[in-house]
């Protein structure tokens, strides 16, 4: 496919007309496509579409003004921008509506994501990065409704960071010294969640070059603007963010979505203002239309009437520049016509080859879908028919064969079902034509697991959990300091080191965060590394999710951890996913730095862990006891490609700690739990603050004759690769899990590690048992904390009934 002109050098009639064709052949192409693929979804061969209809040709102007080096941030209506630049080709169209396992026929996802999730590459093979300057880059889309906002935000910072920071891009692949665009897009509908406002303010403090255009179609599926909106106009009420002369705020445009020739001008000036001066601007485009409804789930009849339906139709974007095409004349200065077309025919024609482009690609498209599915079944079906044969149960093992062969196109569900069946008829029966059967389901099944499953977490040498340990190192006298002062100087390490890494957050920047971890940082290393945002957990994590996926390696603040709910969204929707999402083929290794544990209060528990373990896998939860295992962690993560929460204890900071001399470099490795102290009675397993308590728990223990072994988990995602807990509890037969998080919680979680995956169940000659926090939000004040989260007393009761029951005789009941 062509690619758009991307000049603006003044252009002959000529290149002007066969510029405007070109851009209208794209446009109908893209119609065509999201016909056809309506079509595929109704006759089943696909199970959901969502399509660009309606919203063609301010995505042509956009397209031109998106350069080399920009990136786009987006939803599903963009398609035609994706065909303009180049991306999406309309067999990879149907690739995707058939939801095509391979990333070579679906580039975005390899198929993981429904149709409209567009994407690019930015790391290569070996996880290197691309360069991302001479490619276009598109984020890669969520699903939820404005999740593309704070990770829009980020990736507009990233070009700031890029131009004010000398050499920051020394392989000269990620930036042309910060000239890029961020490019967002929107529904008119979406602008009412919060990360949309919450964004644009964010992003008229920050003075990025973002453009955000809302493509305005009067509705979010069938709700009408009247219901979305104040004043049924976001523009009207985003006007007190215009900015006045040369004073910050942005620039708002409001332009029609049928008017190509405004459209053009419109983004061009746009492309210029965030380029040139890194000024935010907001393009409302109007007037939009949505000829097949909201997507393949409904139609638009239930809910437009029959007037707006009439609007729509004289409306329609392609057909309105179709009009224009046919009418458009110009005198020249000979006196002659300028006609782009002669006559309609010409334009018919066009739209008779795309509709031929596109059916050809729709069937290459499928045959490439269902072709490895024909054989693979073809193999199947053949190891049944030889089972068969053999069994005693051929009529029920024919029967599923015959139902296997039945199918028009089978998939790999049918596939395996009827396979994984036939084995409970063969199961008493003992002949090598059922082995070969079981061996090719085993195989197969382990060959496609992969295409739904991997990359999750990186698969690359660069992984967090490959990075080896180096331990602290201490001079003979090394002086005890408040632990505090050991993060900070690794961070004042870290950010020496390696101009790369960025800070911030809330009161992160002039005073050095709330507990003085980065005190005096920001007037060494400079308002562009350490700073201070505005209270907005969402956008701290979108920024730091943008400028990571541009190759920069920050470190967001969220105060608090019970704070971190405000952003669940992004990181559980978007950076927990996003490896994930594009087959591996874009990452974000953004650090979250906050601090929890042993808090007080319902609003400052800094305790539910088993919530991030459960909502945020694809991202390591990290929950270090002291600031020396914490700065070990944050020297692991830069050493290495991944995203981690890393959750320091808050009532540590001024707790002692040696001063280790190599700061920056030792690392706590990642998924590695450590013996704290050793014991044979019983394994107790912690983190965070709570370790401390099992500790002072455990010397009670030990005055009564109970030789505790203590482990501290360290690292709650990945837990244990090494599965020592299991080793523990071999050796003590007897487990107890403390932590100050629910019952239930990150307790369950890891009891369920221990005893079912690592399989100590084998080795306990207890019930394995939690000592948790109540269930309710911790009551605020020392007596608070007392009633809500284990106490020592409770740790020592807990673990000592275990012993009263295995030996009541030496171990006497404390309550009678
Ligand atoms: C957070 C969230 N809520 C609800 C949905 C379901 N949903 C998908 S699209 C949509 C309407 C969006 O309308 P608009 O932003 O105007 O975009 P349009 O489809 O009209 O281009 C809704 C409610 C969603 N995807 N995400
Ligand atoms: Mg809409």
């Amino acid at each position: 496919m062509n690619k758009t002109v991307q000049s603006s050098k003044k252009l002959s009639f000529l290149e002007f007309k066969n510029e405007v064709l070109k851009d209208y052949k794209i446009a109908v192409l893209s119609r065509e496509c999201s016909m056809i693929g309506r079509r595929e979804v109704l006759t089943g061969k696909a199970k959901f579409g969502i399509f660009g209809g309606g919203k063609e040709i301010p995505q042509l102007a956009m397209a031109k003004a998106f350069k080399k080096g920009d990136w786009r941030s987006g939803y599903y209506r963009d398609q035609t921008f994706m065909m303009a630049i180049g991306e999406y080709e309309p067999k990879h169209f149907f690739a995707s509506l058939y939801a095509h396992a391979d990333i070579k026929a679906d580039s975005f996802s390899a198929g993981r994501q429904m149709n409209g999730h567009f994407s690019t590459h930015s790391i290569n093979e070996d996880g290197s990065w691309k360069n991302l300057k001479e490619q276009y880059n598109v984020s890669a889309d969520i699903s939820p409704t404005s999740g593309q906002m704070p990770r829009l935000l980020g990736l507009a910072e990233a070009s700031k960071k890029f131009r004010n920071i000398p050499d920051l891009d020394k392989e000269g692949i990620l930036s042309a010294k910060g000239n890029e665009v961020a490019w967002g897009t929107i529904g008119n509908a979406s602008t009412s969640e919060g990360p949309f406002f919450e964004t644009i303010n964010a992003a008229g403090v920050l003075k990025v070059p973002m453009v955000i255009s809302i493509w305005d179609d009067e509705y979010g599926i069938s709700v009408h603007s009247k219901y979305q909106t104040t004043k049924e106009n976001i523009s009207e009420i985003l006007k007190g963010f215009q900015r006045e002369g040369k004073g910050s705020g942005y620039e708002i445009f409001v332009v029609n979505g049928w008017n190509y020739t405004q459209l053009v001008d419109t983004y061009t000036k746009a492309s210029a203002i965030a380029r040139d001066e890194h000024v935010p601007v907001i393009i409302h485009v109007k007037e939009l239309t949505q000829p097949q409804g909201h997507s393949t789930s409904g139609s638009h009849e239930r809910y437009k009437d029959k007037e707006r339906l009439e609007w729509e139709k004289e409306h329609d974007c392609n057909a309105k520049m179709r009009e224009w095409i046919l009418n458009f004349e110009l005198e020249d200065q000979d006196g002659q016509m300028l006609k782009f077309v002669e006559n309609e025919d010409v334009l018919k024609q066009l739209e008779k080859e795309v509709k031929i482009t596109v059916r050809n690609a729709k069937k290459e498209a499928w045959d490439d879908f269902v072709q490895p599915m024909l054989q693979e079944r073809k193999e199947l079906v053949k190891l049944l028919e030889k089972a068969a044969r053999k069994s005693e149960n051929e009529i029920f093992i024919d029967k599923l064969k015959r139902e296997l062969e039945s199918i028009d196109e089978p998939i790999r569900k049918n596939i395996l079902t009827i396979g994984r069946r036939s084995l409970i008829y063969l199961r008493d029966e003992d002949f090598l034509e059922k082995e070969l059967l079981q061996n090719w389901l085993k195989d197969y099944h382990a060959l496609q697991q992969p295409k739904y499953s991997s990359h999750l977490y990186s698969e690359l040498d660069t992984r967090a959990t490959n990075i080896a340990e180096i331990e602290a190192e201490y001079d003979e006298e090394a002086e005890d300091v408040d632990a505090r002062v050991i993060i900070r100087n690794n961070f004042d390490a870290l950010l020496s080191t390696n101009n790369k890494v960025l800070i911030f957050g809330e009161d992160s920047g002039k005073i050095g965060d709330v507990n003085q971890g980065l005190e005096g940082l920001q007037e060494k290393h400079g308002e562009e590394r350490v700073y201070d945002t505005g209270i907005r957990e969402v956008t701290i994590i979108g920024q730091g999710l943008g400028m990571a996926m541009r190759g920069l390696r920050p470190i967001a603040e969220i105060q608090y951890l019970d704070y971190i709910f405000y952003a669940t969204q992004v990181l559980t929707d978007d950076l927990a996913t996003l490896r994930y999402r594009t087959f591996g083929k874009q990452v974000a290794p953004l650090i979250i730095r906050t601090r929890g544990h042993r808090l007080e209060g319902i609003w400052h528990s800094g305790s539910q862990m088993g919530s991030l373990v459960n909502l945020f896998r694809g991202i390591y939860i990290l929950v270090p006891r002291n600031m020396t295992k914490a700065a070990g962690f944050y020297n692991t993560l830069l050493k290495s490609d991944e995203p981690a929460i890393v959750i320091e204890n808050l009532n540590g900071y001024r707790l002692k700690e040696s001063m280790p001399t190599n700061l920056g470099e030792f690392t706590t490795p990642i998924g590695v739990v450590e013996t704290v102290k050793e014991g044979s009675d019983i394994t107790l397993l912690s983190y965070g603050s709570t370790l401390k308590l099992v500790e002072e728990a455990s010397k009670d223990l030990s005055q009564v004759g109970i030789d505790a072994e203590i482990i501290d988990v360290q690292s709650l995602l990945p837990f244990d690769l090494e599965q020592n807990v299991l080793l523990s509890v071999r050796k003590t037969n007897r487990l107890v899990i403390i932590d100050e998080d629910i019952p239930g919680g990150a307790s369950a979680y890891l009891l369920d590690e221990i005893v079912n995956k690592q399989g100590a169940y084998n080795y306990l000659d207890s019930r394995p048992t939690t000592i948790t926090a109540k269930p309710h939000r911790p009551a605020y004040g020392t007596d608070g904390d007392y009633f809500s989260k284990p106490s020592v007393n409770d740790i020592f009761e807990g673990v000592y009934k275990i012993m009263h029951e295995s030996d009541p005789e030496k171990f006497k009941s404390l309550f009678s």
